[in-house]
């Protein structure tokens, strides 16, 4: 890790960034609040407190200017429902994102107001986060799912709104696929 110059690279097999200036690790006791089933939660805590997904960020943070970042969601269930990041939209919310797959599989699950959207993502899939919509990834594979976004430096990212309401659906383990069902919990 280092100051990065504008120049960098990414390893397009692995994910893995040359150069990064942030790092955040998300374990299982960081994603309190975020699952159904929270005694299973507890249970996955208490049994080492696995990582859920780490970011490699370069993080640019002026207007006008860009940030990108890799994500490593690690594969897993917490109560049926699949390993995911927290999910965020953007402080400035009219601020727009790009997700590209690299490696492994999920979801890019979206959502404005209660309307709610997804696509499916593996290497080499591009989706476009139009402004105004929450974005969460999920890993519906049984390896690591991994991927590089890039958003406006100026963005920001609100917790909050997701942390409390959740998103208006959920993603779970069907047999060897997956199932996106109502969010018993969303209010
Ligand atoms: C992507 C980007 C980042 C985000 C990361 C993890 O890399 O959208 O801005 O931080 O995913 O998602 P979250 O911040 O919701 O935990
Ligand atoms: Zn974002």
């Amino acid at each position: 890790m280092g100051i990065t110059g504008d120049m960098n690279e990414i390893d397009l097999d692995t994910g893995i960034l040359d150069k990064y200036e942030d790092k955040v690790v998300r374990k299982a006791s960081n994603m309190r609040g975020f699952y159904g089933d929270e005694e299973a939660l507890e249970k996955l805590i208490k049994s080492g407190d696995p990582i859920i997904y780490e970011v490699y960020a370069v993080p640019r943070e002026g207007e006008g200017e860009l940030s990108y970042g890799v994500t490593i969601l690690h594969p897993g269930t917490v109560g049926g429902e699949f390993y995911m990041t927290k999910g965020h939209y953007h402080e400035k919310r009219d601020r727009a994102e790009i997700y590209i797959g690299i490696r492994g599989e999920g979801l890019l699950l979206m959502q404005n107001g209660d309307e709610v959207k997804w696509e499916e993502m593996k290497r080499g899939t591009i989706v476009y986060v139009p402004p105004f919509w929450a974005h969460r990834s999920i890993n519906t594979g049984d390896e690591d799912f991994v991927f590089l976004a890039i958003y406006p430096g100026d963005a920001g990212h609100d917790y909050g709104t997701i942390a409390e309401k959740g998103f208006a659906k959920i993603v779970i383990k069907e047999g060897n696929g997956y199932a996106i069902i109502d969010n018993p919990r969303y209010r």
